[in-house]
């Protein structure tokens, strides 16, 4: 019988990439989705689009415990990854009550669900290098002691801690990855790396003229989000449960990547970018850098795809769809 896996955010970036790789291992493959998510298909589950005929979605918020604990139930599940969360740090600025309610909240009720129903399942958490925040050393590793920025920042440093405890204090099988910035063609808009190639992509096509921003000299260690959720069943196969840094061990400024993206288009990024000050965040994660040696030599894990590779994925992504999009509306006026 092939074994059940229960997929909270399975709509977002990292539940599809992770939902398409399972199904491969021939899982059956369960997801917890907003109830307004099932009633508006086209805007909410379009990376998942492909498999829906494959997947088993269930209505649930992260707000309810009882919603989550009637899923458990009925799913039964020997692997939940707890992917779900409100995971843009601006607007946990703008709604900290919010994104620290959900966030911790939401993490503790799926905990506590798998403690009452399946205390054999093994549980995934979505860790942050948000954590990490204003880090005390660079690289960052397990070790490196949390300092977060921002309320999204302490929501998953408690997140990890009740992971924790629920291992230590009730046996479970329980592990977080501190999973550095991750990216791909899926990745919502409104996180820097996105926003950056989905303008270089318009402004090419002539379909727009500049492109605002805000501190372009902050760091980040970016990945591939198709590298990292191999790492999250990776770390599930263990014999024991522990916790992963999972990055890239590089680091480059905002104004890297948008170099690399104007490049990919052939355009001069100075011509485009605007820095607005309203875009700054009021307390800023300068700069991130992963290492990823216990996970390698544990589980050998590695990422695949480098940083130039990233960035050009995402642009000709961006412009093949523009173009599509284009063709789409050329073929309907025909
Ligand atoms: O793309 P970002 O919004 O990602 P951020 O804040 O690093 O968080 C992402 O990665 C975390 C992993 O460490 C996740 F936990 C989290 O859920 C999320 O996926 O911003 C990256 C950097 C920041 O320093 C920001 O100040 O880009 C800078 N930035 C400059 N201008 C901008 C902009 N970020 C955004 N979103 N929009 C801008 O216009």
């Amino acid at each position: 019988m092939s074994k059940k896996v229960f997929i909270t955010g399975i709509d977002g970036q990292d539940g599809s990439y992770l939902s398409e790789f399972l199904l491969n291992k021939g899982y059956e493959v369960h997801g917890m989705v907003r109830r307004v998510s099932l009633e508006d298909p086209e805007h909410h589950l379009w990376r998942i689009k492909h498999i829906l005929d494959k997947v088993k979605l269930h209505a649930a918020s992260l707000e309810s415990y009882p919603s989550i604990f009637k899923v458990v139930e009925q799913v039964k599940p020997d692997e939940c990854y707890h992917l779900a969360a409100q995971s843009f740090v601006s607007y946990s600025f703008e709604d900290e009550f919010s994104t620290i309610n959900t966030n911790i909240n939401g993490t503790h009720f799926v905990l506590s669900a798998i403690k009452e129903k399946v205390p054999k399942c093994k549980f995934y958490f979505a860790a942050s290098s948000e954590q990490f925040g204003m880090a005390k050393e660079s690289p960052q590793n397990e070790n490196t002691p949390f300092h977060p920025r921002s309320p999204y920042g302490i929501s998953k440093v408690a997140g990890f801690h009740l992971t924790q405890n629920y291992r230590e204090a009730y046996g479970l099988f329980a592990c977080s990855g501190l999973l550095f910035n991750h990216e791909s063609p899926r990745r919502g808009f409104e996180f820097v790396t996105r926003k950056i190639t989905n303008a270089a992509a318009e402004i090419k096509l002539g379909l727009k003229a500049e492109l605002r921003l805000g501190n372009l000299d902050a760091k980040r260690d970016w990945g591939f989000a198709g590298d990292y959720v191999e790492a999250m069943w990776m770390m599930l196969q263990q014999d024991a449960p522990d916790d992963y840094v999972i990055a890239t061990g590089e680091t480059h400024s905002v104004k890297e990547f948008i170099e690399l993206a104007f490049d990919t288009v052939g355009l001069d990024w100075k011509k485009y970018v605007i820095v607005d000050d309203v875009l700054y965040r009021p307390a800023e994660v300068f700069i991130l850098k992963g290492d990823y040696s216990k996970a390698e030599k544990k589980f050998g894990w590695k990422p695949k795809v480098n940083f130039k590779e990233l960035v050009t994925m995402m642009v000709n992504a961006d412009l093949e769809r523009f173009k599509n999009m284009k063709k789409d509306i050329c073929d309907a006026k025909d």
